[in-house]
């Protein structure tokens, strides 16, 4: 019985499926985990893979036409998993132009913002960023203060958002902007005037992965760059629960990581004559791991049949994402302790994961909303 997959979910992919995860679980083997430690640890997001990524077609990986493959929602939840085997800011990078670019293009764009953005996203030959949380608090974005007036034929857009991923390197950002008529979305690119990235620096978690500010300040685009289908708050918060069914799937990767990890220590680790994983104590941390991974795969696996049968509720995505994450967390931190010393460095996958599942734990929402949101399915009551 495989420690990873205890109830034996893998032989249950479809043949898709299986190839989808062989093929990113060989580039995340190959070329990610040789330079994801170096990158974590330099804080930079290692660029030089975005090539590799558009090519092994994984991009926008539910959208069908335009130059996407329109694979199974289980196909997408299998590449998070593994992208987050190797890092959170990895899977990061790709759930946000999959989910947060792509989707709402495909979702709510017109033929023209379709085919002009798509086939380059899914090659990875452009790049987005995903605008809605605001420095005043992202948990709220109904209080969102970035507008948007309409000029003639053009929309003057104001504000200033915070925490973006993938912010400085992307060349489109989907903006997400409160006008007369209420929320809209809006593609601007990077170039136009009155645009600005920053990058948020000192951060202790997700250091592979670019986080911005982005400033703008009377930028104009045309009346062609609104999503037109796109209305209200709606349209983001369906954007989320793409991501956040993500993140479900993701975060079986980080704990997968960390568990087999501490059992490679603890194989050969001797202490008290014996090897540390043939002590009593450190067998049922172990199997607490695969009770808790073994539990959240079953979850996401669930969640994927829900969601390619049609049947998804976002308050069965918030569970799914509140749970699995914080499992990987504590099977991360325990995963670390099991390693001793060495769980303090780059060496070991552990803290490396533990860091970034604290982001993971608090973006897409954070676990106090998705428990509130849980909360309000099951009482009817909005407790926010
Ligand atoms: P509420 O009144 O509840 O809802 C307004 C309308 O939206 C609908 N709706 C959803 N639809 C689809 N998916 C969801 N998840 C939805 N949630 C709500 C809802 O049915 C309603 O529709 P209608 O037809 O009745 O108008 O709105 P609210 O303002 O009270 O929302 C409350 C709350 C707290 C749930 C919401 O604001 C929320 O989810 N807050 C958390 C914000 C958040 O998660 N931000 C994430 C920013 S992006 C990010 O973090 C990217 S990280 C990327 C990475 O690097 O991986
Ligand atoms: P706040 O909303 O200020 O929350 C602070 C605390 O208050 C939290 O503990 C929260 O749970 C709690 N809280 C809030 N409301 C309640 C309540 N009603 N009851 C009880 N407790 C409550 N956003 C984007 O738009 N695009 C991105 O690409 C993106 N990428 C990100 C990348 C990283 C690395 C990080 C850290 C964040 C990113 N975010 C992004 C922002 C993320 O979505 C927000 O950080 C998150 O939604 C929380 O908002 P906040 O940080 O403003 O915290």
């Amino acid at each position: 019985m495989s420690p990873e997959d205890f109830c034996a979910v893998g032989p249950d992919l479809g043949e898709e499926e299986r190839l989808v995860q062989q093929t990113v679980a060989r580039f995340v083997d190959e070329r990610a985990l040789p330079v994801i430690p170096e990158a974590f640890e330099a804080g930079r997001f290692p660029s030089e893979l975005i090539p590799e990524i558009g090519a092994l077609g994984i991009l926008g990986s539910s959208i069908r036409g335009h130059g996407c493959p329109g694979l199974s929602s289980i196909a997408y939840g299998v590449i998070c998993e593994e992208l987050e085997r190797a890092d959170s800011g990895l899977r990061s990078f790709v759930s946000v132009q999959s989910s947060l670019v792509m989707y709402p293009i495909a979702a709510f764009g017109s033929d023209e913002q379709k085919e002009g953005w798509l086939p380059r996203l899914a090659r990875a030959q452009a790049i987005g960023c995903f605008g809605l949380t605001e420095p005043q608090g992202g948990s709220d974005p109904s209080a969102m203060q970035t507008h948007a007036q309409r000029k003639g034929d053009e929309w003057v857009l104001n504000g200033s958002k915070m925490w973006i991923t993938n912010g400085s390197i992307a060349d489109l950002a989907v903006i997400w902007a409160r006008t007369d008529e209420g929320v809209r979305g809006f593609l601007v690119e990077k170039d136009r005037p009155g645009f600005r990235a920053q990058d948020i620096k000192h951060k202790l978690s997700l250091r592979a992965s670019v986080t911005s500010a982005l400033f703008l300040d009377h930028v104009t685009v045309p009346e062609a760059n609104r999503l037109p289908d796109a209305s209200g708050l709606k349209a983001p918060l369906s954007c989320l629960t793409q991501a956040r069914y993500g993140i479900a799937w993701g975060a079986l990767g980080a704990a997968r990581s960390c568990l087999t990890t501490a059992l490679e220590y603890g194989r050969t680790r001797e202490l008290f004559g014996r090897p540390l994983i043939a002590t009593q104590t450190i067998q049922r941390r172990l199997a607490e791991m695969v009770r808790s991974l073994t539990l959240a795969r079953l979850l996401a696996w669930r969640l994927g049949q829900l969601k390619d049968t049609g049947r998804l509720d976002p308050a069965q995505v918030s569970l799914a994402k509140w749970n699995n994450v914080r499992m990987a967390l504590e099977i991360a931190r325990d995963a670390r302790d099991l390693l001793g010393g060495a769980g303090i460095t780059t060496e070991f996958s552990p803290l490396r994961h533990a860091l970034n599942l604290e982001s993971v734990m608090t973006y897409e929402g954070t676990e106090t909303i998705h428990e509130l949101i849980v909360g309000k399915a099951v009482t009817g009551i909005d407790a926010f």
